[in-house]
């Protein structure tokens, strides 16, 4: 699954990107031109039940579940590059809006006065008037084709975009708006944006590190958390780098004094996970132990697949038991003893933190 950082110039986006993924990528206090290359990167999803598995099953390899980032160009308002910068954002899952709330006299913000709160809004209409174009397109060519033609998909489509059309015209991201199964396929052609969930991340200066708790008071951003698809979360971005630099202990010490409860790289990476829609299920043994992410609400067989897809094709049953009762007991064996391993079907709802042995045939 891929996230797509977003953001004007210069709020920090680069400065995040390197915190989340080690990628050590450049940053710059004049802000990349829209055609600059953009970084992929890729981080651990830190899961505390795999570190414990591993040290039961001392495997020779452990892998955990990955989200991949993208840091693409940041946007200038009116910049008629800025469409090759949302171009490279159509192919992510998701959104990660990195939005400034430091105060640096000495570098001025693409959007006037640091105001949170506006450049959120900015953004999402950004997002709405690069849908809107896209669905106008569409529109037109459908208009015309029905014209000639009258066939009934494309006059089904053309209901639909027509729908999507009066959201969008209403100023409303599309990720607020209910479409069935059929009709999200229909759309994903599309790649809109405002159809994509979001995450805004409010990077705080050092002197507004106190505002961790109120920060929405704070900027007025009481409701914004609410909106469908809608994520927000409070961090520095250049105190995490300073206290990434430190030395494990002297970054303890540190981040105390601030009054931060946990780094912010765990904190981005997990509220990603989850506004992806993503679980992890384990699979264990003394080769390796390891994570894999499916959507929340995939069935065993499918989940099968996740790992190979010869495993979903030939799928018997996922003998299945729940991590923290593996961890518990100790040992598969002392598991299975306590009846805590059960053979489940292909119908079977994986839940977050199963720990399955799938058996099949090839
Ligand atoms: N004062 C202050 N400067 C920051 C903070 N976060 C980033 N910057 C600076 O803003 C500039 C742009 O950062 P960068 O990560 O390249 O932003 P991007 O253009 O959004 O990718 C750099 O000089 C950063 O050091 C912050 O929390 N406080
Ligand atoms: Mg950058």
């Amino acid at each position: 699954m891929k996230m797509g950082l977003v953001g004007f110039p210069t709020v920090g986006k680069t400065t995040l990107f390197n915190i989340l993924t080690d990628a050590g990528a450049a940053t710059s206090r004049f802000g990349t031109s829209a055609r600059a290359e953009s970084h992929v990167g890729m981080a651990r999803v830190p899961d505390e039940r795999l570190t414990r598995l591993a040290t039961l099953f001392k495997p020779k390899k452990v892998t955990p579940a990955t989200i991949e980032y993208v840091d693409v160009a940041g946007l200038r308002r009116g910049d008629a590059d800025s469409g090759l910068a949302l171009a490279d954002l159509r192919n992510a899952d998701a959104l990660l809006h990195v939005v400034r709330a430091f105060q640096d006299p000495d570098l001025v913000h693409s959007e006037g006065e640091v105001n949170p709160a506006r450049d959120i809004d900015t953004m999402e209409m950004s997002l709405i008037l690069s849908d809107l174009d896209i669905a106008q397109k569409r529109q037109e060519r459908l208009q015309l084709s029905i014209r000639k033609t009258k066939r009934s998909e494309e006059q089904k489509e053309l209901a639909l975009v027509e729908r999507t059309l009066a959201a969008l015209e209403a100023e409303k991201p599309l990720r607020g708006e209910v479409f069935t199964p059929q009709e999200q396929k229909m759309l994903r052609g599309f790649a809109f944006l405002s159809a994509r969930p979001i995450l805004h991340l409010i990077n705080l200066g050092e002197d507004d590190i106190g505002h961790l708790a109120d920060f929405r008071e704070h900027f007025g951003l009481e409701t914004t958390g609410n909106r469908p698809g809608t994520g927000l979360l409070p961090l520095s971005a250049r105190i995490e780098q300073e206290i990434a630099e430190l030395p494990a202990a002297d970054a303890a010490e540190f981040q105390n004094d601030l009054g931060i409860p946990e780094p912010c790289r765990p904190r981005v990476i997990r509220a990603s996970y989850e506004l992806l829609g993503l679980i992890s299920f384990f699979t264990v043994g003394e080769d390796e132990c390891r994570a894999w992410s499916i959507p929340r609400g995939t069935p065993a067989r499918r989940a099968a697949g996740a790992i190979h897809s010869d495993i979903e094709k030939g799928f018997i049953r996922a003998e299945t038991g729940a991590a923290a009762d593996l961890l518990e007991a100790g040992s598969l064996a002392a598991l299975r003893e306590k009846a805590g391993l059960r053979l489940e079907g292909k119908e079977y709802e994986v839940q977050d933190g199963d720990v399955i042995n799938f058996r099949f045939n090839v």
